[in-house]
């Protein structure tokens, strides 16, 4: 049976925020199965702020696109059809196919996924890639201890809900930055953080004095930026700065905002180290995927979806992240089964 597949590529790099017109949608014929490989019907794909980074132009740790090619991504999705010997028609697998309604993969480039507790497209957020940068960017660099103070930006979304929550978890006291009061009362009435800041409508730096002066033993960075600088102003000795993400400057046109303020680690002797999810290899990642799939069952860590419908909205929902308006884990639903 011949299928069309429609996927969405990259046709121009955005200058400051990204814009429906920087995608275009293509259309394809598939050619037929060879051995070894499986037909694979996306039914959720991802939407992750480093794929800004692959839009840009110049030095990154991954290759950029250039125009013309697939959106980059990972997608959960079903074998329609199969000519491999390991993987049966009816799995449901994850791959990085990018931003498309079906791919055909070798069987060595799909990871199985087992949905017989969870939902599979929690395989792309908390049990996924940003359940892991969160698990393993908290407890390997991070190293949490009772009593301490964390602070963590993007504080409602994939990575940071999941972080705040396993700080608690490790009796620290939480403080979460957001941009929204809903996305404040969530933090705190639901996921059991300490104090939530609007960074948008709130003084960050009378704020940050008021929960945290000078006592600020672990800061999650998703964001950097004036939050950042903030934060950098009350650190605790020893403090530890992960810097996962710095959302904030991913649109920025001229010179980036870094820390300026670097005196404070030498004033309190602290660590800042960047942080890669890649790097941790599968067999932390297998622990860590249990430990969080223990404690959601345990109702310890909650997390949300924000799931937008229909494959044709992929590049109006990706904006959702650079303007706020995602609230959880940002996915596609491109298929029923
Ligand atoms: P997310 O938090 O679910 O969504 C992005 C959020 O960033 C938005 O909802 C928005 O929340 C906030 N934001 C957007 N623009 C902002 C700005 N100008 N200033 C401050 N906040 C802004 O996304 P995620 O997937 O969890 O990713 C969070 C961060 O982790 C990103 O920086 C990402 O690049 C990074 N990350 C790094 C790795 C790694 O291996 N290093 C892996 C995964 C993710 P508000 O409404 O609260 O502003
Ligand atoms: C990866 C390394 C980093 C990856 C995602 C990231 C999907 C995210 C980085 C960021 O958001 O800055 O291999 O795979």
């Amino acid at each position: 049976m011949k299928i069309i597949n429609e996927y969405w590529a990259m046709s121009s790099h955005p200058e400051g925020m990204p814009d429906i017109k920087n995608f275009e949608l293509i259309r394809e014929n598939l050619p037929d199965l060879k051995y070894g490989q499986i037909l694979i019907k996306t039914l959720y794909l991802t939407l992750d702020p480093y794929m800004r980074g692959r839009m840009r132009l110049g030095p990154s740790y991954a290759p950029g696109l250039t125009k013309g090619e697939i959106m980059t991504g990972e997608i959960v999705g079903i074998v329609q059809n199969s000519m491999s010997d390991n993987i049966p028609t009816g799995s449901i697998v994850k791959a990085r196919s990018g931003w498309t309604r079906y791919s055909i993969l070798s069987d060595n480039d799909v990871n199985l996924i087992d949905d017989s507790s969870f939902n599979i497209s929690t395989s792309l957020g908390v049990l996924g890639m940003p359940g892991l940068t969160a698990y393993h960017g908290l407890l390997e660099i991070g190293k949490p201890r009772a009593g301490e103070t964390l602070v963590v930006s993007a504080a409602s979304g994939a990575v940071g809900a999941i972080v705040g929550q396993i700080a608690k978890i490790n009796g620290c006291r939480v403080i979460g930055t957001v941009g929204s009061k809903i996305k404040a009362n969530y933090i705190t009435e639901e996921l059991g953080f300490d104090y939530a800041i609007n960074y948008k409508s709130e003084n960050i730096s009378e704020k940050i004095k008021e929960y945290c002066q000078n006592n600020i033993d672990i800061y999650f960075d998703n964001v950097g930026g004036e939050v950042t600088d903030e934060v950098m102003n009350n650190l605790a000795y020893k403090a530890r700065i992960i810097v996962c993400g710095q959302i904030s400057q991913y649109n920025a046109t001229g010179t980036i905002n870094g820390p300026r303020n670097l005196w404070a680690l030498i004033r309190t002797q602290s660590k800042i180290e960047g942080m890669l999810v890649s790097e941790y290899g599968d067999k932390k990642n297998q622990v860590a995927i249990t430990r969080i799939g223990k404690w959601i069952s345990e109702g310890k860590i909650k997390y949300k979806e924000d799931i937008v419908e229909g494959f044709e909205n992929a590049p109006k929902a990706f904006k959702k992240l650079f303007t706020g308006e995602n609230f959880g884990k940002l996915l596609v639903k491109v298929s029923d089964r």
